[in-house]
């Protein structure tokens, strides 16, 4: 299934006289917008292949059909996604979810779609049919070396891959931890999970980054090894320049202030990449946006000011990741509306007026800072980021064009009803 390129122009033509008017109105009101566009037109976002189908809680799945069944086809509807959006030009893979038999073939169906392969994504926290070891009591972490030596060598086996299908970067995302007290000697569990990490770490090629995630909890319920943001800063600090931590957006306790660890990240040149979602409990994996569109828009704000701080490239310096699992909705139509919501949050970033900002701070007028930072998170950028999108050649209404061509209905035609793509 593919969106052809005169469905997007037909689509935009019957757009384009209210896309205009309300264009107008933004660059009339925003300064520098031209660029603000530039900016946006170079941001993608990378879209994981374990999220392609629908998602689940341990109390059930209910798919509605199309679900990509190998990883061709998951290439194809991210090929679709982008596009749609024009933003969407990456792949983030799972191994061995998503283990490509012909990386060769693989690498050029996607540069055909105009994608590439961001981060690879080691799997240590599930077993898998023919595994010898186990890691019901963790990996890197686990107290039989032979555990640890399978969990080491899985991921050079992911690097392996990757180099294949040219990523540069590895996240290493732990489940390690226990579920009750006692259970685990704290101390022991990070000399070993740090060993085996600097194992990984001394396999990566020379432009490669590898990027240690953190997660407050779950499956493991009273300690996890890399459970917060100084946890990984401490292993990724120890590892060495190639090392950077991954924020997840879902992985922390309640009401932490994600902001401020993204600021202190980037200013110790630690921050590596994001995975974003959004969630109102814990790691719920939702659109991102959908819960606390302020608070994305201030995570936003920190990385701009503090990338512009380091002089760093706002597209291509960071690994920007989707991680999201879709329970109720199309995956596709989810996917589309993460996207917006992470460009509309960029863009609003983008429009803080920095030196008044500064000026507020120095002055410790508290007020003006807070209606600064609001009077961005209040204007309506879907124009401006529209119009980026259109200049790349994507539709004015990504969403509104898929529906219309029946994008879903098609596959469930290609791929039938029960089809079931692989991931979580
Ligand atoms: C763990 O919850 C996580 O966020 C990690 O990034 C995994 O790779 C991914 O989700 C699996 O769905
Ligand atoms: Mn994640």
């Amino acid at each position: 299934m593919q969106i052809e390129q005169q469905q997007i122009a037909a689509h935009n033509h019957s757009l384009m006289a209210a896309h205009q008017r309300s264009f107008d109105y933004i660059s009339g009101e925003v300064p520098k917008t031209a660029e603000a566009l530039e900016k946006l037109r170079a941001f993608q976002v990378a879209i994981p292949s374990w999220a392609l189908g629908t998602g689940g809680t341990r109390f059930g799945r209910f798919p509605s059909g199309g679900e990509p069944r190998n990883l061709e086809e998951k290439i194809e509807d991210i090929g679709l996604l982008h596009r749609l959006n024009r933003s969407s030009g990456a792949v983030s893979l799972h191994i061995p979810w998503d283990i490509p038999s012909d990386a060769m073939h693989i690498k050029t169906l996607a540069a055909q779609h105009g994608l590439r392969f961001d981060a690879m994504n080691s799997n240590t926290f599930q077993d898998q049919p023919h595994q010898t070891h186990s890691y019901k009591f963790g990996s890197l972490q686990h107290v039989d070396k032979a555990v640890r030596r399978q969990a080491v060598d899985h991921n050079i086996e992911v690097i392996q891959h990757g180099i294949a299908l040219g990523s540069d970067s590895l996240t290493v995302w732990l489940s390690d931890g226990s579920c009750f007290p006692g259970q685990l000697n704290f101390r022991k569990a990070f000399q070993y999970t740090l060993e085996g990490l600097q194992e990984i770490y001394a396999a990566l090629p020379e432009h490669w980054k590898m990027f240690v995630e953190y997660k407050a909890f779950e499956p493991n319920f009273y300690s996890t090894t890399v459970g917060d943001w100084g946890q990984s800063l401490l292993y990724t600090s120890k590892l060495g320049p190639k090392a950077f931590t991954l924020v997840d957006l879902g992985h922390h306790l309640p009401n932490a202030n994600i902001e401020q660890i993204v600021a202190l990240l980037l200013m110790e040149g630690k921050l590596g990449g994001f995975h974003f979602n959004d969630s109102k409990y814990g790691d719920d994996d939702l659109t991102v946006g959908s819960i606390k569109p302020y608070q994305l828009f201030l995570i936003f704000n920190e990385l701009v000011e503090g990338m512009d701080a380091r002089d760093m490239q706002h597209a291509t310096d960071l690994g920007w990741m989707i991680d999201a699992s879709h329970n109720v909705k199309d995956p596709l139509e989810d996917l589309l509306q993460s996207v917006e919501a992470i460009m509309i949050a960029y863009a609003q970033a983008l429009l803080v007026d920095r030196t008044r900002l500064e000026a507020a701070q120095l002055q410790n007028d508290v007020v003006t800072a807070q209606e600064i930072l609001q009077q961005a998170f209040r204007t309506d950028v879907r124009p401006l980021v529209a119009e980026a999108r259109l200049l790349n050649g994507g539709a004015l209404r990504p969403l509104e064009l898929y529906r219309s061509a029946k994008v879903r209905a098609q596959l469930i035609k290609e791929r039938g009803t029960t089809s079931i793509a692989t991931g979580l």
